[in-house]
């Protein structure tokens, strides 16, 4: 049914004017005055069906029922065609019980009817009434009357489902929630804060979640974000993107208009299901007080399960906030008059009492089983006779493998277990220590071509393996992956698995380890992998030792880092070129130390990354390797750094263009348009927002480490950093991947 509540935007609203009443002053929850002032009548039942006995009520009493301004609101729609329903059915019995003396519907004295006739009729009449008793249970059901008899709604607790929320996310172990302010969301940070919940409030929506999307890679909790209605929600849709991409489980929660006031011109209300749709496993809106609970349980047990990521719960206002509060700027006027107005009223307070009706009522709020795909026995014995008759195998591990529940630990051991040659990517960096003899970073697409089998366990033949186009015709491919369409991603056109197994990466290696106890991997095809790997290292030092045309030379600045970076240190990657270049160079430490945005390739992510792993990991030192065009996407998140004091410390490979791009469009179209920046001075904004700024350019060449480690003291001491590293060019990344 489409909530008795003022607004012009329904054009199609029945003739009869509603009478003025004297509405409570606006607010947060309700419509402005003008609106609420003229509360519109109740919808009008959809004209009874079609016949001559029905022509001329439906034209002179009946009008249309509203029109739907909003169709994509199945929901809604559906409630206005029940309405109508019961109301036709409610006609079509009375035209069948009192009969008019014009028309088809006239009937005629028994004795003139035979007895067959009499008693379709009887049976016509029974079927309706029973089809009007059921519509009527359905509406009452709809409208929360039926849980209303056993669930009473308390309007004295000063409770709200706001602390709900928190005790949920409590429950899930849930440490951070991060925000940026809006009132439709105020209840749940405020609860989330008394019960012990760290709030941490950015400076852009998107921020927060890359932090949720962060806590959720190196923590494997869930990682929660809060924003608020409208912009707020849509601010977030590229994080949530990128997450989905990332394969990263994460609880989006979104303020909303009151469920009464949707499409009705509430502040910040748009349809925000539907964004998120095509993006999340899950979205819901919750309804009721007491829906909170189960929804946001279930959301997390979905956004961890199966192939992880994103989940979007809606929580509208009138959810979290107190009774009395809800029920003041939704509940309606106090004294009603005349009978639409008494009608109005009683919608409006039963919708208020449905609301809270059982909302306090103690309920589970523990985690839901989350639910992980294994693979069978059977498939890694398949596995592990293959890898046994192999002379030259590999292994690519993806990001997959370090999802729970298998800890990264028991992988690495694994795979020094198994030991066979490693590529690792995205998320696996630094699974194996960086001294390890079993770890390749460089040739690889020589290795993929020479092997003769690879094991993909989560890498995925996506552009990063050039969509499979890489191995060789001898190469035997065995995938494990938990999504199917990742795992089977371009098979078929440029290679074909050997073995596809849709289940977990990690514990399928852990398992294929334990199966292989005696298996040594040939030393020759190890050796030779390892020979090229050195050579290559050694032209890349070369590199870095030719001074660049201006400037430091990147390659020099990144061989500087890698050997002052301590063990506990983290790395966020956030820009084009020089951050590709240092994924060559600097080596993470261990498991989970590295944080790129994955395969979605998002600019932006350093500031909300950066802010989630220093949370989750005080003790670690946290770099962001920025470009300078990316640095600006996050560059105010300075101002969150100092304030939550979480210090990090940024490395900017200032080259004054956006050059990932610039690189080949100069050499494909000539031109460098919407490439070009200017070498500014980011360090001074850093400063300006409360952190300590460095520059070094060429002049400062000698005192580059001294600078880095002076960085380093920095940030010890409390404050986020930053470098602003001004880099030349070099020819290291030619040819390599920018679309
Ligand atoms: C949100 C977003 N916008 C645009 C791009 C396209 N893009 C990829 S790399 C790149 C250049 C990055 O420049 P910078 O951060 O300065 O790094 P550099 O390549 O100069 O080292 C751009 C614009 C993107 N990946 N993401
Ligand atoms: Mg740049």
């Amino acid at each position: 049914m489409t909530p008795p509540m003022g607004g012009d935007s329904l054009g199609a609203a029945p003739t009869p004017k509603p009478r003025p009443s004297p509405g409570p002053a606006p607010s947060r929850l309700t419509p402005p005055l003008s609106s609420r002032a003229r509360p519109r009548p109740l919808p009008q039942p959809r004209p009874a069906p079609p016949g001559p006995a029905h022509a001329p009520r439906a034209a002179n009493q009946q009008p249309q029922a509203p029109r739907d301004p909003h169709p994509g609101r199945s929901r809604r729609r559906r409630k206005v065609t029940w309405c109508g329903r019961i109301r036709a059915g409610a006609a079509s019995q009375g035209l069948s019980s009192s009969p008019t003396p014009q028309g088809p519907g006239h009937l005629r004295s028994p004795s003139s009817v035979p007895m067959a006739l009499l008693a379709l009729l009887g049976c016509v009449g029974a079927v309706l009434l029973a089809a009007a008793a059921a519509a009527l249970l359905v509406a009452a059901y709809r409208l929360g009357l039926l849980y209303r008899l056993l669930h009473k709604a308390d309007p004295r607790s000063p409770r709200y489902g706001g602390e709900l929320v928190a005790e949920v996310l409590k429950a899930h172990g849930v440490r951070f929630v991060f925000a940026l302010a809006g009132g439709h969301i105020s209840p749940i940070l405020v609860a989330s804060e008394k019960l012990g919940i760290r709030v941490v409030d950015t400076r852009h929506e998107a921020t927060a979640v890359f932090a949720a999307d962060a806590v959720s890679r190196l923590s494997g909790r869930i990682g929660v974000a809060a924003v608020t209605a409208g912009p707020g929600v849509t601010n977030a849709v590229t994080a949530i993107k990128n997450a989905q991409m990332a394969e990263s489980p994460l609880l989006l929660i979104g303020g909303a208009a009151a469920s009464l006031q949707k499409g009705r011109g509430a502040l910040q209300d748009i349809d925000q299901l539907s964004l998120f749709r095509t993006l999340c496993k899950a979205c819901v809106s919750v309804r009721t007080v007491r829906a909170i609970v189960p929804a946001l349980r279930q959301a997390i047990a979905t956004a961890q399960s199966g192939t992880p990521g994103p989940v979007f719960v809606e929580l509208p206002i009138d959810v979290l906030y107190p009774f009395h509060v809800v029920e003041k700027e939704v509940g309606g006027a106090k004294s009603a008059r005349g009978f639409r107005g008494k009608l109005v009223q009683w919608y409006l307070q039963n919708y208020v009492h449905n609301l809270f009706a059982g909302a306090w009522v103690p309920r589970d709020v523990t985690p839901l089983p989350v639910k992980v795909p294994l693979a069978t026995e059977d498939e890694i014995q398949r596995c592990a006779e293959l890898v046994s008759r192999a002379t030259k195998p590999l292994v690519l591990v993806g990001s997959q493998a370090l999802l729970p529940p298998t800890p990264a630990e028991e992988l690495r051991e694994a795979l020094e277990a198994l030991g066979i040659p490693c590529y690792l990517g995205g998320a696996a960096r630094g699974l194996l220590p960086p001294e390890s003899p079993l770890l390749l970073r460089q040739n690889r697409r020589d290795a993929l071509r020479e092997a003769d089998l690879v094991l993909l366990a989560g890498a995925v033949c996506d552009f990063r393996l050039s969509y499979g186009r890489l191995f060789g015709r001898q190469t035997l491919v065995v995938a494990v992956n938990r999504d199917r369409a990742q795992l089977l991603r371009n098979a078929d056109v440029f290679w074909r698995p050997r073995l596809a197994v849709q289940g977990d990466a990690a514990s399928f290696v852990v398992g294929l380890a334990r199966r292989l106890g005696g298996y040594s991997c040939p030393r020759d095809w190890l050796g030779g992998l390892r020979e090229a790997e050195q050579r290559k290292e050694k032209a890349n030092r070369e590199k870095a030792a030719t001074p660049t045309p201006q400037h430091l030379n990147p390659l020099d600045l990144l061989y500087r880092l890698d050997a002052l970076l301590p063990p506990e240190s983290l790395l966020v990657a956030d820009g084009g070129d020089f951050v590709g270049t240092a994924a060559y160079i600097v080596r993470p430490r261990r498991p989970l130390s590295w944080l790129d945005p994955g395969a979605f390739g998002t600019l932006g992510v350093g500031g909300g990354f950066a802010l989630g792993a220093k949370l989750c990991r005080p003790e670690a030192e946290v770099w962001v390797l920025y470009g300078d065009g990316s640095l600006g996407y996050s560059l105010i998140e300075f101002d969150t750094f100092v304030r939550h004091k979480t210090p990090i410390i940024a490395l900017v490979g200032n080259d004054a263009c956006w050059s990932q791009i610039s690189r080949e469009q100069v050499a494909m179209l000539g031109s460098n348009v919407a490439c070009g920046l200017e070498y500014l001075d980011y360090h001074a904004v850093a400063e300006a927002l409360g952190g300590k700024g460095f520059v070094v350019g060429r002049p400062d060449s000698e005192r580059l480490d001294a600078v880095l480690r002076a960085a380093q003291d920095a940030c010890r001491r409390g404050h986020p950093v930053l470098v602003n590293a001004l880099i030349g060019k070099t020819d290291f990344r030619e040819g390599s991947i920018s679309v």
